[in-house]
């Protein structure tokens, strides 16, 4: 039995995450949680909410609440939302938390006696009508290269050029639209990555079985010597963790907080922390997973999110781990998705283009989205979601293969034999059926270890596919008359079948696989670790249920009705 430490990047507090969000971390990290728990393994799944930044001010501005209510608020939903995508995390923690301020500015401390961070008086532009300071993109302006008049202080979006604020024409607040900006100075800390290139390069030449999808971007980002430029950790903002060092005070930096991808990262070990105050447990039951000395060395640690978030874990994060000097677990494998476009285009917070995962809910369970989601996850390139690929998956996989598999066999159970198990010899076909699912059982597993979740999804299909056609070919239905031991001997085997696939389906469809087991007064089954045995659990005689209608067929009008409602044009 191994432990495995899986965390899945943190989703912005500010709104309601789309379904792309959802594929490109939270959800593949629960199907591999899922699966590791199943197969024994002591699993810690973690994810939170990242609540700092000024796109997080600006969202409670909007709403008129406190920064701090519109936080508290948003989390509650977004773990409401969590749960009805049964996201199995063991913590759904929040960034703003106090285990997280003493850990951020624990590592600030220890990065400052390292000499890894410097104090650098830089100019920027504040806003008196907003009584603050402006990030570069909250500065509007005309650009001097086109023309345009919308382009933002750190880029002009029209041609593509990049700026600084003080390039603009006319520059004004994108917050308030006020012209009464002026130059100041402020004192802000650098965190100097440069000096802990050589610590990267060993680390990442270590790692021999990441994807390239991973390695490709981290080594780009590390050799190109753009990447691996010092970097501001401070920001001139109220909501945050407060800039100290350790637990001593910060002189010069008061009224500061630290930027929010400095203390993003470190909430995963944060999480750990609240998990264990949640659960009554000691600082010792959280620092097994994170500190090596105190047995994390055994730890896998797997860490899941989009594309654009891998330099921050593969350079940005390890620095402030290695930078600290101290016995900081690394993290072993890093799976990165590409991006799910919508409908021939990108989901779109601001026009309301696309599938959120409110909206999701409220028309289709989570297993429907589920399945579609992780059998066509963002992997080897971008993945695109249209009603009709999305209706027709439904459709066949989900209702026609899986689905109708299980409401044949019992119905047809209850209506010949009663409802239990019925008596019945495997003979050659029984067995041939056997071997096939073992070899295909022993892929279905290689791929989720390996995390290749379309290769996963592709053999489960074949899986209920094999077990539809072993039905179809002994057709009970017709051998009943001539040959009711054979047609006994087929249903026994597909009641035990039902019982498998609910088993190894779980990962995927865990609201589905529960109700096949439940129906089949089989709640507390294990992993099927040998498939003859499986498929002989239930014996003759066991009682089980006729269960409701597993999935139900997405109609065409319904999914007209949904792509006009989703596409954003109103
Ligand atoms: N919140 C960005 C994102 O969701 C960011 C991830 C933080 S992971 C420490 O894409
Ligand atoms: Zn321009």
């Amino acid at each position: 039995m191994a432990r495995i430490l899986i965390t899945s990047a943190l989703p912005y507090i500010n709104g309601i995450k789309h379904l792309g969000n959802l594929v490109g971390s939270q959800l593949p990290a629960d199907l591999y949680a899922r699966y590791m728990r199943a197969r024994g393994h002591e699993v810690l799944f973690l994810c939170a909410t990242d609540e700092h930044g000024t796109p997080a001010e600006l969202a409670a501005a909007k709403t008129g609440e406190p920064v701090a209510d519109y936080c508290a608020r948003l989390h509650a939903e977004q773990s409401r939302l969590a749960e009805g995508f049964r996201l199995s995390f063991d913590k759904y923690g929040r960034s703003s938390s106090p285990q997280n301020h003493a850990l951020t500015q624990h590592f600030a401390g220890r990065l400052w006696e390292a000499g890894l961070i410097e104090e650098r008086t830089e100019s920027q532009v504040y806003s008196n009508a907003d009584g603050r300071f402006l990030p570069d993109r909250y500065i509007e302006g005309t650009c001097p290269n086109c023309g345009y008049e919308r382009a933002r202080g750190d880029q002009c979006e029209n041609c593509t050029k990049q700026l600084d604020p003080t390039d603009l024409i006319d520059p004004r607040s994108a917050i308030s639209g006020s012209t009464d900006l002026e130059v100041r100075e402020t004192k802000h800390l650098y965190l100097l990555q440069s000096k802990m290139r050589g610590a990267l390069n060993d680390w990442i030449d270590g790692t021999t079985d990441w994807p390239i999808l991973t390695t490709s971007i981290a080594r780009k980002w590390l050799n190109d010597g753009e990447g691996l430029q010092d970097r501001g950790i401070t920001r001139d903002l109220s909501w945050g963790v407060p800039v100290r060092r350790g637990t001593e005070p910060w002189p010069g930096m008061e009224g500061k907080v630290f930027y929010v991808w400095f203390d993003a990262p470190i909430e995963y070990i944060a999480c750990a922390a609240e998990w264990a105050e949640e659960q009554g447990l000691p600082d010792a039951a959280w620092e097994r997973w994170w500190r090596t000395e105190r047995g994390a060395d055994d730890v896998r640690y797997v860490q899941f999110m989009g594309k654009d978030n891998v330099p921050f874990h593969t350079l940005s994060f390890p620095v402030t781990i290695l930078g600290s000097g101290e016995d900081w677990k690394l993290v072993d494998y890093i799976k990165a998705f590409n991006y799910l476009n919508y409908d021939g285009g990108q989901f779109s917070t601001s026009q309301g283009r696309g599938v959120f995962m409110d909206q999701a809910l409220e028309i289709l369970p989570a297993d429907y989205w589920r399945w579609w989601l992780l059998s066509h996850a963002p992997e080897t390139g971008d993945s695109e979601f249209t009603w009709e690929n999305f209706q027709s998956s439904v459709n066949k996989d989900l209702a026609d293969v899986l689905g109708n598999f299980v409401s044949r066999v019992t119905k047809f159970c209850r209506s010949k034999f009663g409802e239990a198990v019925p008596e019945g010899e495997y003979g050659a076909a029984e067995e041939a059926l056997i071997e096939d699912l073992a070899r295909r059982l022993a892929a279905y597993q290689g791929h989720l270890e390996a995390i290749e979740v379309r290769k996963a999804a592709a053999e489960l299909r074949a899986i209920w596919v094999a077990g539809n056609e072993y039905l179809q070919a002994a057709a009970p239905w017709a051998a009943f008359k001539e040959d009711p031991a054979r047609a006994a001997a087929t249903i026994r085997l597909s009641l035990n079948l039902i019982r498998f696939y609910a088993l190894i389906s779980r990962p995927f469809v865990p609201d589905a696989a529960d109700i096949m087991l439940r129906a089949l007064r089989a709640p507390d089954a294990e992993w099927p670790e040998d498939v003859s045995a499986a498929l002989r659990a239930l014996p003759a005689g066991h009682a089980f249920d006729v269960p409701d209608v597993l999935f139900r067929k997405i109609a065409d009008d319904e999914r007209a009705e949904w792509q006009q409602r989703f596409s954003g044009d109103r």
